[in-house]
């Protein structure tokens, strides 16, 4: 091809990336499978892998971060940041608006907008060209974090006008990935993060960006340093502007006639907050109208045309009853208080994770305390503080065990690790945790075999790893509880069918460390075979697109072993497919999911999905969802105060799932 039809061909393809990743993290709106971005994807790394000079700025594979900092450079603010004035009930709100209307001398309209709790940053354009990202750090001063910022998806690299500004917003860590973090660093014996903003800062500030880059990071922004650029006259209108060059924008906002309606929406928004994908800590309300704004100007802190309604926190008190350790399928030892129930944020509680050790003597946590709990990412229970002048005066500080409660060996830290793990392989905790994972959907989705009936196996001495799953026999199977000769048979057929399973499924269901579903299938279709994969160095591992050393480490260190090469033996002496079985196209594109070719129909109120949200991803996942309950509706996800489409699926008997099982087949759709 001719150095031009290459150019040619290299900008259309960043062109069509682009604009997905606009659809998929700007607006919100996913128009294409996650496999199609990929293979595109790759096809331009090929591409600018061969030929370097195709390389451009606003190419998103400049989005993976690469450069390592020695610290971050200073960045003086032009015009600074502001803070906002606080104001806590309905009366304050009041006061600001007369406030407000007896500087301006009449009534005033305003905007509300969600406050957003992330981290303030400022973007500097030059030519429609992003060119300069900082914190808001004191106002002033902050920080030059702009290689960080640009692995964040929302965040345009250039504008669909070629303007010189600085745009101000919010950074933040969406609930769902803040989540995931956490569980991967609890699983990884790593800290985990107190709450999304943290989670946020602390992503933020690594000095090296292929860390951000993993992160999942938003934005919503929400002003300009200066607006004259923009030709705007209101605040409502600088929004609609600030999307239409391609940022993120808060869809939440509300252009509010009266302090009556800013009021309706703190209240609508308080009850709303939980629901929601990010976290908010209140709402902002500004005077629309920027000539207004200007007239009223600043006092020596803030702007006398804006101010924060914050929302209280949400806590509450109770008692530590108990601490209990669990094994984990990597041997991780994780604490969880078990506490006297108590309502927080709409659920009753009971048990908390302490995370680890460590975290319980920083706070110095003990049986018996009175402590002060809150929900972090609005969902995760999470211990606060010790509240000491309820401390019983005989407590001694908690200890942390030194021997695994199920298996009694002796518990290590490893290397750094914060975490207490049980390094005895043969743990029967540590065991059933990993034939549970092995049949879990993802892996070799075996159905019929939950955990108590797979611990019943192990305890029954008929199952010690996870190729003895396939001697059992049916006699076996009906010496257990609750299992009758159908069930006993199915259980077989569904052992039998995973046999020939393509060999991903296997390798992830071998619960390597860092090796996830999606690592697994990367590494079968280079690899092909178990075999082939278990002999390759750290280096030809880590070269493989996206997986990087750890996963490369952790393979060679798992493979070079003895007995991991007996179970291999095993496995395959039984049948057990060890082979990559490429998966054509039309195998890829028809997802592996419950809600494949399936009516849904969604009722009541979700909590950790808006409807839209939840009906986009049943549609991806290859699902249908209608309006009404019919004869032709396979399952009915009804959510809190579901009504008369509930009634009407229990009389026409049709599958019912509540919203945690919708949740638990989003999970196990994922790859
Ligand atoms: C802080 C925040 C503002 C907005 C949203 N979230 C925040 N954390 C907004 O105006 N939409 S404004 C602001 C500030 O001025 N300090």
């Amino acid at each position: 091809m001719s150095e031009h039809s290459l150019q040619e061909k290299a900008r259309e393809i960043k062109k069509q990336l682009n604009q997905y990743a606009y659809e998929y993290y700007v607006k919100d709106q996913p128009s294409v499978e996650d496999y199609i971005y990929d293979r595109l994807y790759q096809e331009l790394v090929d591409l600018e892998t061969t030929h370097p000079e195709l390389v451009t700025e606003d190419s998103p594979t400049q989005r993976v971060g690469g450069k390592v900092l020695e610290g971050f450079e200073k960045v003086t603010h032009d015009i600074p940041l502001y803070s906002l004035s606080d104001v806590f009930n309905k009366e304050e709100i009041i006061a600001f608006d007369q406030r407000v209307q007896r500087l301006l001398g009449h009534e005033v309209t305003y905007t509300c907008e969600l406050k957003i709790d992330g981290l303030s940053v400022s973007l500097r354009y030059e030519e429609g060209r992003f060119v300069l990202g900082a914190t808001r750090g004191d106002g002033t001063v902050g920080e030059n974090i702009t290689e960080n910022l640009k692995t964040v998806k929302s965040i345009p690299l250039t504008l669909t006008k070629p303007l010189t500004v600085e745009i101000r917003g919010e950074c933040y860590m969406p609930k769902a990935s803040f989540l995931k973090l956490n569980q991967q660093r609890e699983e990884a014996g790593q800290a985990v993060f107190a709450n999304p903003r943290n989670a946020a800062a602390g992503s933020l500030r690594q000095l090296d960006s292929r860390v951000s880059a993993k992160r999942n990071l938003s934005t919503f922004l929400y002003a300009a340093a200066d607006i004259t650029p923009l030709n705007v006259s209101t605040q409502s209108e600088a929004l609609d502007t600030f999307e239409e060059l391609g940022f993120r924008v808060n869809q939440e906002r509300r252009v509010c006639q009266s302090i009556d309606e800013v009021w309706n929406y703190i209240e609508e928004y308080h009850e709303k907050r939980t629901n929601l994908p990010y976290e908010i800590d209140g709402v902002v309300i500004k005077v629309n109208d920027f000539h207004l704004q200007e007239e009223m100007g600043f006092t020596v802190k803030a702007p006398r045309w804006a101010t924060a309604y914050k929302f209280p926190p949400e806590e509450a008190q109770t008692k530590i009853e108990d601490i209990e350790w669990t094994i984990g399928r990597t041997g991780v030892v994780t604490p969880t208080a078990v506490m006297t129930p108590v309502r927080v944020a709409g659920t009753t509680v009971s048990r908390a994770s302490l995370h680890n050790h460590d975290y319980i003597a920083a706070k110095d946590i003990r049986l018996n305390d009175t402590v002060v709990i809150y929900k972090a990412g609005d969902i995760i229970p999470e211990v606060s503080q010790v509240l000491l002048d309820k401390r019983e005066k005989n407590s001694v500080p908690y200890e942390a065990p030194t021997h695994c409660p199920i298996c009694g060996s002796e518990l290590v830290h490893l290397d750094e690790e914060v975490a207490l793990r049980c390094i005895n392989p043969k743990c029967p905790a540590q065991i059933k945790e990993q034939l549970t994972h092995f049949v879990s959907r993802n892996a070799m989705n075996i159905e019929g075999l939950g955990p108590k009936v797979l611990a019943q196996m192990y305890d029954k001495s008929l199952v010690k790893d996870v190729a003895d799953l396939y001697t059992l026999k049916e006699e076996d199977l009906l010496t257990l509880e609750k299992i009758k000769e159908k069930s006993a048979q199915n259980i077989l057929q569904a052992i039998n069918n995973s046999k020939s399973n393509s060999a991903e499924r296997l390798l992830f269901g071998l619960g390597i460390r860092h090796v996830g579903a999606k690592a697994a299938k990367i590494l079968m279709e280079h690899f092909k075979t178990i075999r082939k994969l278990s002999r390759a160095s750290t280096e030809e591992i880590a070269i493989l697109y996206s997986l990087g050393e750890t996963v490369a480490d952790s393979l060679v260190t798992y493979f070079d072993n003895q007995e991991v090469h007996e179970l291999l033996d095993e496995l395959e002496a039984q049948g057990v497919n060890l082979d990559y079985l490429g998966k054509t196209e039309e195998q890829l594109e028809a997802v592996d999911s419950p809600f494949k070719d399936k009516t849904v129909v969604l009722t009541g109120k979700l909590t950790q999905y808006t409807r839209p949200e939840a009906k986009a991803k049943i549609e991806n996942l290859g699902g249908t969802v209608t309006g009404s309950v019919s004869k032709k509706t396979d399952i009915v996800v009804a959510g809190e105060e579901a009504g008369s489409k509930l009634d009407k699926a229990q009389q026409l008997d049709i599958t019912i799932w509540d919203e945690s099982q919708m949740l638990q087949a989003f999970e196990d759709s994922e790859v």
